[in-house]
């Protein structure tokens, strides 16, 4: 996604506006008259993923450059060792839970024999012509239990149907042809990005067309484009969501390559749609794989900070991991991956509140069940009483932990609710502040200063009906 943004006035409400106005609940009329937004089983699902693998491969990785013409010959494309298999099993060990491959990126070469284009794997040399790289790596996902995705771009630079009403039957013949026949597929990825300029083709895309397709074929895959309408654009390609992260906003506002992206990182307190943020970045400085960017592949470190502000600020990571010329992932993103995981693992690897006991205040009395939030198990959630928006959840450990990250997370299936909260932790006697946050959504990871006790709290201030939450961790990250 690339779009030069206009910056427009109209910014969302977000927790700023909460705190001067009062309290969610009883304040919003759409909050009264229309029932909160809450996500599909197939965006829960999806949502639980949290990273995924994106792919980019095709004839750029040869060629060097970023957006092909569709002006390249297909023998262009032709990897000396392609192993699906690879890629799945370095994604897989990365803690990786899906791949989206650039099915057909803006030049129009499509990495499946289309019936529908003469710009494909079948007139390249690689696999003689015979060759279906979707084939090889649905089967490897398949194989491996990952989720397949696929990434079209609506945008082609090659076809020569593109400026007309013909190429939008086209496009959705080919959305059927790589919808219908590799089994499940979990996120269909439309690319906003259009670069035909002012003496450009224009086509009109036919949206209600192609997620019409995807719906048919795929009921179950989340639809990603700027707007929705499954998932939406975090707004940039830092991969970083914002510290407020709304899983909702209006989609009847949006559309793929919105002026108004500025607005998609924080999206819309009292939206009416479900849209959860997704963060794209590489884990390179381009998209495809450039031998002179080897040396510039993303640090563990790096890839660690960016887990952190996408996962941890409610947002899907798809990290773009893509292959080489040999059809295989380089070995210094191996590398980094592996690192990245490793440091994942010593991190969040052990919660130091499991075990602890868990008690919540809400409406002037005590609470019951609030040792769901330390159950590991995100189907069970600890809600304050009906009406009831303010709530204090209190975690005694056995003994004092030394810990930096404060992890929650909401039981989404009813929706997002938290809309301002504090981080507290007793200690020399006294509650002290440590963190604070707005949203919470599917993961909110709240950084607080090194801080050794028995007792935290977390005190909701304000939330868009009861808040509910399914889990609290407590985390210590080494300094990096
Ligand atoms: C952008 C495209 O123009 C880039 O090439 C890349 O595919 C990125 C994920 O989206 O809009």
């Amino acid at each position: 996604m690339q779009h030069r943004n206009v910056r427009v006035g109209a910014g969302v409400c977000v927790v700023a506006c909460v705190a001067l106005l009062g309290p969610l609940s009883g304040r919003s009329t759409r909050a009264q008259s229309a029932p909160a937004p809450v996500p599909s089983a197939a965006q829960l699902a999806w949502q639980r993923m949290e990273t995924n693998a994106f792919v980019h491969f095709g004839p750029n990785t040869f060629s060097g450059v970023e957006w092909g013409s569709g002006r390249e010959q297909p023998s262009t494309f032709n990897p000396t060792a392609f192993d699906a298999r690879q890629w799945v099993r370095v994604f897989k060990q990365a803690g990786l839970r899906g791949v989206v491959i650039t099915a057909k990126h803006h030049d129009g070469f499509c990495l499946w024999p289309s019936k529908l284009s003469t710009h494909t794997v079948t007139r390249s040399p690689w696999r003689g012509g015979q060759g279906d790289v979707l084939r090889e790596l649905s089967d490897a996902c398949r194989e491996a239990g990952l989720g397949f995705g696929v990434y079209l771009s609506p945008w082609d630079r090659n076809h020569p149907a593109y400026g007309t009403p013909e190429y939008n039957k086209i496009f959705a013949g080919m959305l059927e042809e790589v919808l219908g026949q590799y089994g499940p597929v979990f996120e269909v990825w439309f690319d906003g990005a259009n670069g035909e300029g002012p003496n450009g083709k224009r086509q009109e895309y036919d949206w209600p067309l192609f997620n019409g397709t995807v719906r048919r074929l795929q009921p179950d895959a989340v639809i990603f484009s700027d707007a929705g309408p499954g998932t939406r654009w975090v707004g940039n390609e830092r991969g970083e969501g914002a510290i407020t992260s709304w899983s909702t906003i209006d989609v009847d506002r949006y559309v793929p390559g919105t002026p108004f992206s500025d607005e998609l990182a924080e999206g819309t307190p009292l939206g009416r749609d479900w849209v959860p943020p997704e963060c794209d970045v590489s884990i390179r400085p381009g998209w495809f794989y450039r031998p002179s960017e080897d040396a510039r592949v993303k640090s563990p470190g790096s890839l660690f900070r960016l887990y952190e502000r996408s996962v941890g600020r409610n947002c899907q990571l798809l990290l773009n991991v893509p292959p080489d010329t040999r059809g295989l992932v380089a070995d210094a993103d191996v590398r980094a991956l592996t690192g990245w995981r490793a440091a994942l693992d010593r991190a969040y690897g052990h919660n130091l509140a499991r075990g602890a006991r868990a008690t919540a205040a809400a409406g002037g009395r005590e609470a019951a069940d609030a040792s769901r939030v330390l159950d590991d198990n995100l189907d069970t959630d600890w809600a304050a009483p009906g009406g009831v928006t303010r709530a204090t959840l209190t975690v005694q450990l056995d003994a004092r932990a030394r810990f930096n990250r404060v992890v929650l997370q909401e039981a989404i299936a009813l929706g997002q609710r938290i809309a301002l909260f504090e981080v507290q932790a007793f200690s020399a006697g006294e509650w002290r502040r440590i963190g604070t946050g707005s949203t919470v959504g599917h993961k909110r990871i709240v950084p607080t200063p090194d801080t050794t006790a028995d007792r935290v709290r977390v005190v909701i201030h304000e939330s868009r009906g009861e808040p509910a939450l399914a889990e609290l961790g407590l985390y210590a990250v080494e300094a990096r």
